[in-house]
């Protein structure tokens, strides 16, 4: 018994350095989804083209706004997050759309050739869920 409490001591300890800091992530509910709604892999687009943001099992707020279960869209175009990305706040520039203002599809302008879209969903400081709610990658090919 002695051993056995001695174990999982040393366990909790482990647990908590390891984890110490995904702790800035906020939890994903079971079973949340995100997807693009309107366009599947393959599709041929002509810019701009309209995408819209699907989510399931959770609520869209906008940035800012710290609220239980939920969080806000972004898109990334031609690229995709590292691991280390996934655990901070998401860039903002070209290829990396916030849409703090709770929107829920976006008009997208895009030079002819094939591009790659990806949903990501972002905490209130734009952080990744953990685990974290990524739409499929699609690749469009804009004429
Ligand atoms: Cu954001």
């Amino acid at each position: 018994m002695i051993s056995f409490a001695r174990m999982t001591c040393a366990s909790l300890l482990a647990a908590l350095a390891c984890c110490g800091p995904a702790a800035a992530q906020t939890a994903a509910p079971a079973g949340a989804k995100v997807y693009i709604i309107n366009l599947k892999d393959g599709d041929t687009v002509k810019s701009p083209f309209l995408v819209q943001f699907g989510l399931t099992g959770m609520g869209v707020a906008p940035a800012g706004v710290e609220k239980p279960d939920t969080g806000h869209h972004h898109v990334l175009i031609d690229t995709k997050l590292s691991a280390e990305e996934m655990k901070a706040p998401i860039a903002t520039d070209d290829t990396h759309k916030h849409f703090g203002a709770g929107q829920t599809e976006t008009m997208v302008t895009l030079p002819p050739g094939k591009h790659t879209l990806q949903l990501v969903l972002g905490d209130w400081s734009h952080v990744p869920l953990d685990p974290p709610l990524m739409s499929a990658v699609i690749t469009v090919t804009v004429q």
